[in-house]
């Protein structure tokens, strides 16, 4: 990844290489943080922040379920993101974090300070080109999706990611491009970094929020999207099962956008190419985040 020029910290600007913490942070040794990933789009209007009012709110929900105690609003921490976007350059994705930060050994995290920073970076592909325009490969991990009588599942939690970095870890060194987490009842929950859906019988289908999944914003916008045309689109448990014989299966999420799922733990999902339904709303949505659908207008905040 290339470095970019700023990174804001605190309320200011420091230089990349000078966006530093001390190794007791909090954060780093207990995973006591909360994050979030915007992407940013070109429009022939200029840049885009794609629904950063809901990735703000997730963040503050995510100090709130915390205890954190940011001391900036959902408006400076708005301005914030887009300072930081407006000061580097060829950037398209911008990652906020607030994580505790106190030189201090233990795991009382009461009193401790609360550090806020956003870099922007050039994400590109998330899960590679191929992947994204050939369909990708799934192994169902064994590790389980964090569930939500064990941790916040529903907040974009660090420490929470643990588990998403084992299960990617299996999914590359078995040559898969991403990995499905089972949930305590063994129902399917959601990827490492994304959300899932499976298109059966003519009716697309997504976990719900108790599932122990991240309600991701993609997620939502799909939703929308799909309902607008003409989908139904029902939240409920779906089985492993149910994701091995659907008729398409696809993968959403801020980075890796709308990616099909075309093989996953060996089986051919479909005839094994993206398919119609996952492929309409891929090509949609790439139009609505580069401002190309007005009725979706109301989702793009411009720099
Ligand atoms: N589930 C998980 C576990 C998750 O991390 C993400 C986002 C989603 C679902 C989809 O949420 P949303 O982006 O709001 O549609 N994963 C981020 C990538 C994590 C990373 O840092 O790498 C992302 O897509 O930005």
């Amino acid at each position: 990844m290339e470095k970019t020029s700023k990174i804001w910290m605190d309320g200011g600007f420091v230089d990349w290489d000078d966006a530093k913490v001390h190794v007791l942070a909090h954060g780093l040794n207990y995973g006591t943080g909360v994050f979030e990933g915007i992407r940013v789009y070109e429009t022939s209007d200029g840049l885009a922040i794609f629904r950063l009012k809901e990735h703000v709110k997730r963040l503050l929900d995510g100090c709130k379920v915390m205890c954190f105690d940011l001391p900036y609003t959902a408006e400076e921490v708005t301005e914030a993101i887009k300072e930081t976007v407006r000061i580097n350059k060829k950037v398209d994705y911008v990652k906020p974090c607030v994580f505790l930060c106190g030189e201090a050994v233990g795991l009382n995290p009461i009193n401790v300070p609360v550090k806020f920073t956003i870099t922007a970076i050039y994400l590109g592909s998330y899960l590679g080109k191929e992947a994204q325009e050939k369909g990708a490969t799934l192994i169902t991990s064994s590790w389980f999706r964090p569930w939500n009588l064990a941790s916040p599942a529903g907040a974009k939690v660090n420490g929470i990611y643990v588990t998403s970095c084992l299960a990617k870890r299996e999914a590359v060194t078995r040559g898969a491009n991403e990995a499905v987490m089972l949930n305590a009842q063994g129902n399917v929950a959601e990827c490492s970094g994304e959300n899932i859906f499976i298109y059966k019988r003519g009716k697309l289908y997504t976990p719900k929020t108790a599932d122990s999944i991240l309600e991701g914003i993609t997620r939502n916008s799909i939703m929308e999207i799909a309902s607008d045309l003409g989908y139904d689109v029902i939240e409920t448990e779906i089985s492993r099962i149910d994701m091995y014989t659907a008729d398409e299966v696809f993968m959403t999420g801020t980075a890796a956008e709308i990616t099909n799922a075309t093989k996953i733990d060996d089986r051919i999902i479909g005839d094994g190419k993206p398919g119609k339904v996952g492929r309409e709303l891929a090509d949609k949505y790439a139009d609505v985040v580069r401002g190309k659908d007005p009725r979706y207008e109301k989702w793009l905040d411009r720099l």
